[in-house]
């Protein structure tokens, strides 16, 4: 397998600035040796141009009656993912995008599958993303993402973001604890397969990932993974913008990303949003997401 790093420094689609630094603090901490140790080919290409919320009005139009900070930018940037993944794909190598926030994931999404092939998508995350523009708290579109690519979410131009390759019942959203009122309804009337942190407490963390992979393999062209490092406990990530107590612990991440591994012949593409490095305590959340990175592409103590 030949991976190819691609960097998006990306914060227009939450609050807080830092995650922007996401991809220099996580190369910083020493991605590209740990993925060459293990065998597989590794590329950097660089980093993507994302303007600065300084330099542009966030504008918040109003689409379906909420509002949405900084949504033409993010359709450029998103569209940029799209090219560079879609490119990389077609040269046999595996993007693996570090964000940044999550409102990249609607650009990756798309690129990684035609719209003719099917694509499976494990989402791991303290949150729904499940929000639209009538039901956002914040207008932020990483509180979007996953709804956009389904479909519900629409910002105005031909519903943009709407990625025809990934069908709800491939989707699975693991690892959520914290819900806004208006996500939990078009959540349970969606096929998506949502399995909870109460979820993850009954039936111990493999057994969910290994049912969440079956979801997404089942019957598709291939598999995303979104790791979202909210989805982390943050006395293990505390590097992240929108941190939830009560996440999965230090073993549970790297178990689950052990059967990541297993199913890489199927693995498209895989994404790490979400780090902050000014709110991290000496780069862990960085060097943590690498190790992360590792056992997803096939890293064993043995
Ligand atoms: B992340 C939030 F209101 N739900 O929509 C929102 F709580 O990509 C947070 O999962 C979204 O980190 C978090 O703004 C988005 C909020
Ligand atoms: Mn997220
Ligand atoms: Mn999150
Ligand atoms: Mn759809």
């Amino acid at each position: 397998m030949d991976i190819r790093i691609l960097g998006v420094p990306m914060d227009l689609g939450a609050d807080r600035r830092g995650v922007d630094m996401g991809p220099s603090a996580i190369r910083y901490a020493g991605l590209a040796d740990q993925l060459e140790r293990l065998g597989t080919g590794c590329t950097d290409g660089g980093d993507l141009a994302v303007p600065r919320p300084e330099e542009r009005d966030p504008d918040g139009t109003g689409f379906d009656g909420g509002r949405v900070k900084f949504h033409r930018e993010t359709r450029e940037v998103c569209e940029d993912v799209t090219t560079a993944v879609r490119a990389t794909v077609g040269g046999g190598e595996t993007p693996l995008v570090l964000g940044g926030d999550h409102s990249i994931a609607i650009g990756t999404a798309a690129g990684v599958a035609a719209p003719d092939e099917s694509l499976g998508v494990v989402w791991f995350d303290a949150h729904g993303d499940f929000n639209t523009p009538a039901t956002t708290p914040s207008g932020n579109i990483h509180g979007m993402a996953l709804a956009a690519i389904l479909g519900h979410a629409t910002f105005g131009g031909e519903a943009w973001g709407h990625a025809p390759a990934v069908a709800e019942e491939n989707v699975a959203l693991v690892g959520v604890r914290e819900l806004d009122s208006g996500e939990r309804e078009p959540l349970r009337d969606s096929d998506v397969s949502v399995y909870t942190m109460s979820d993850i407490d009954a039936r111990g963390a493999p057994a969910v990932v290994e049912e969440a992979l079956g979801v997404a393999t089942d019957g598709t062209d291939g598999i995303h993974v979104s790791l979202d490092m909210d989805w982390l406990d943050p006395t293990e990530a505390p590097g992240v913008g929108t941190p939830v107590r009560g996440g999965v612990s230090y073993r549970e991440a790297h178990s689950a990303m052990e059967s990541v591994a297993d199913f890489r012949d199927r693995l498209r593409s895989f994404e790490l949003v979400e780090v902050n490095p000014i709110l991290d305590d000496h780069n862990r959340t960085a060097e943590l997401a690498c190790e992360l990175v590792a056992s997803a592409f096939g890293k064993r103590v043995l």
